[in-house]
């Protein structure tokens, strides 16, 4: 994938080193931004192996709105999110909570928040919680051309009871001559680690709702606010660039609603990449 090495490229001649939490310093390009057509193959990166399996796994985890890593971690042995959780599995409501769940106060009268200086003593609220990813497919099969199909995971009253703030913080889908296209929006991308990963988790996701849906998959688009190299990702990174492009594997997903959705329904063809590369991932 071209759009890949020329992001890579672009990060290592302009970025600018940075310190950060992590303690392992970064070269960072500010606002960073790509797309990738789906209709001409699954991208999933042919110049290092990138596990598929853990790339389906981690979405289908995404859709199951747990708060914990247990299905993924001990039921189906994925292991990339074991550093951001507690011992029972506990990472807080992250990504599965915020898609499906998103929690938000409702009043016995129906109103949701409290008007300026209103007196709501009197009223009763409860706890409710908003599935945005429903409420994206029912827009995209009665309102496809709707410019408002938006899911969003930044809910500042919450950060501090996760483990990691949200990097993926909205996509949007979008409707154009029958293709269903996604744009997603993160506040920090570790190119080597994290962004072969999730380029393949929202492009699946995209072809996921569009058979869903019954839109052929479109455009994958990627803004990346800082798009960042952590330091000791150089050399592998430098050696990735000099492998050649092999074509893209294809994806294929069985006709099924996304909430059905196993393992077994992405077959995924023609995949044959160089070898991968060990990047340490910076906790
Ligand atoms: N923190 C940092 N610093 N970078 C990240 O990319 C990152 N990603 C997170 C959580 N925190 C993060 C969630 N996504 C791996 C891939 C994605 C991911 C977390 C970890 C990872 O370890 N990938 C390895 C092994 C893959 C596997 O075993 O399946 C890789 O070589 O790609
Ligand atoms: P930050 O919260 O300080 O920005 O650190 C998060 C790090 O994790 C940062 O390097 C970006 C990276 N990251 C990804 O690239 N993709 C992901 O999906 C996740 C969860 C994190």
């Amino acid at each position: 994938m071209k759009q890949y090495h020329d992001l890579v490229k672009n990060v290592l001649e302009n970025g600018v080193r940075k310190e950060n939490r992590t303690g392992t310093d970064t070269l960072s390009n500010f606002a960073e931004f790509y797309k990738v057509d789906l209709s001409k193959g699954f991208p999933l990166l042919t110049t290092k192996k990138v596990f598929f399996k853990s790339v389906i796994m981690e979405l289908l985890w995404y859709l199951r709105g747990e708060d914990h890593i247990r299905w993924l971690r001990d039921e189906n042995d994925v292991h990339i999110w074991d550093a951001w959780a507690e011992e029972d599995g506990y990472v807080g409501p992250i990504y599965p909570v915020l898609w499906r769940r998103f929690p938000y106060l409702k009043a016995d009268d129906g109103s949701v928040y409290r008007k300026l200086g209103e007196d709501d003593s009197h009223k009763a609220w409860r706890y409710e919680e908003f599935d945005q990813v429903q409420r994206a497919i029912d827009m995209l099969r009665k309102n496809p051309n709707s410019r408002r199909i938006v899911v969003s995971t930044w809910h500042p009253g919450l950060l501090d009871e996760m483990g990691l703030p949200p990097c993926h913080i909205m996509y949007i889908f979008n409707v154009s001559n029958g293709r269903l296209n996604c744009h997603l929006t993160q506040r920090s991308g570790d190119i080597a680690l994290g962004i072969p990963f999730n380029l393949a988790c929202y492009s699946a996701l995209t072809m996921a709702i569009a058979q869903d849906v019954g839109l052929e998959p479109g455009v994958f688009a990627h803004t990346i606010v800082d798009a960042h190299i952590y330091v000791n990702h150089i050399d592998g990174l430098k050696e990735q660039l000099t492998r050649d492009f092999r074509p893209l594997p294809k994806l294929e997903i069985n006709r099924k609603p996304v909430d059905e959705l196993e393992y077994d329904d992405f077959k995924l063809t023609g995949y044959d990449p160089h070898p991968s590369i060990k990047f340490p991932v910076a906790v």
